[in-house]
């Protein structure tokens, strides 16, 4: 190969790195971040913290970084130190939506931006942030619901639904629960006839060790064959409720159909082994586009109000082979 071509190539690399991420600058080395993140109770969650710490150091960004170990008290603390200390800009993931308005206030009348993570916030006053970047989780209720339509298209019983929602009061979990419904609802209206029916839902937080406790509650409730699906809002309760199930003998993805959300590898592969039957995807590879956000931001830019991330639905009637290794 000629070093012209060669010369192309790297140049297309180097675009493509570059494109994906902030370059270090001298400007960039002077900006200081403050994210708050909400904690580590999932792989998704732990790859949502590494992709901000990654996308800062190729920026050359100084990160205080602080986990508030699922505790909205600790998120409102850290953000006060980052205004005493100054940053140019707070980025923080809201665990719950409501309850933000006294320390946003603070962060305005100190003059710094405020950029929303993943979860979005209820606000009377939107002017006390700049903007949201995340994932669409009113879309993964409603596709989680699409794909239950396509696979039970040809069956005309009622089918029941036991659901494992995330945690209480967090947009992605009332989203998640809504878009489901809206599309469920939608389809009894349109045709008259009700398909499905929620016969039982509970919080398990987005962790594994609750959805394999409610799992294993609910199946000391109700006669597993009265229970068509799981709909569950995260792949770690998913994961847990697997194991309650494995370990009464049911099979998971054939007794039971599993829709679940993030597309954790770990899901993926439960997938391909016809233990799930419906995966959605929630983006967490958020860090390049936080990190930009943040460096217009701290240059006095504006930003969109909203920044959706890409994402794709992975059922059991697609050609797995296709799907991308996760990392996370
Ligand atoms: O689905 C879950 C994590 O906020 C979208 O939080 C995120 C959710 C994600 O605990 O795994």
């Amino acid at each position: 190969m000629g070093f012209k071509y060669f010369f192309i190539i790297i140049l297309i690399f180097l675009s493509l790195v570059f494109f994906s991420c902030t370059p270090r600058t001298a400007e960039t080395e002077r900006i200081i971040l403050g994210f708050s993140q909400i904690g580590a109770e999932s792989a998704w969650r732990n790859h949502h913290t590494l992709s901000v710490q990654d996308a800062a150091a190729a920026a050359g960004i100084q990160l205080l970084f602080f986990n508030a170990e699922q505790r909205q008290e600790n998120q409102i603390r850290a953000i006060r130190s980052f205004i005493a200390y100054q940053v140019d800009v707070i980025a923080f993931v809201p665990i719950v939506s409501d309850g933000w308005e006294h320390v946003l206030n603070e962060a305005r009348e100190a003059g710094i931006p405020v950029l929303i993570c993943d979860r979005e916030i209820t606000i009377q006053n939107e002017s006390f942030f700049a903007g949201f970047i995340g994932t669409d989780s009113l879309q993964q209720g409603r596709s989680a619901a699409e794909f239950l339509l396509r696979r039970f298209a040809q069956d005309n019983r009622l089918i029941q639904i036991v659901e494992l929602r995330g945690t209480e009061g967090s947009s992605v979990a009332i989203n998640r629960a809504l878009g489901f419904r809206e599309i469920i609802d939608t389809h009894h209206i349109m045709t008259g006839i009700q398909k499905f029916e929620i016969i039982y839902s509970e919080s398990g937080d987005f962790l594994r060790s609750k959805g394999y406790e409610l799992m294993d509650s609910i199946l000391n409730r109700f006669n597993f064959n009265d229970i068509d699906v799981l709909y569950s809002h995260n792949d770690s309760m998913t994961l847990g409720a697997i194991d309650a199930m494995k370990e009464r003998g049911i099979r998971p993805g054939a007794d039971i159909v599993i829709v679940t959300i993030d597309a954790e590898q770990a899901a993926i592969d439960a997938l391909i082994r016809g233990e799930i039957n419906c995966v959605v995807e929630c983006n967490p590879k958020q860090g390049a586009e936080i990190i930009r956000l943040a460096a217009l931001l701290a240059r006095g830019e504006t930003i969109p109000r909203i920044t959706f991330m890409t994402e794709e639905v992975f059922t059991e009637f697609d050609d797995l082979s296709s799907i991308q290794p996760r990392g996370y």
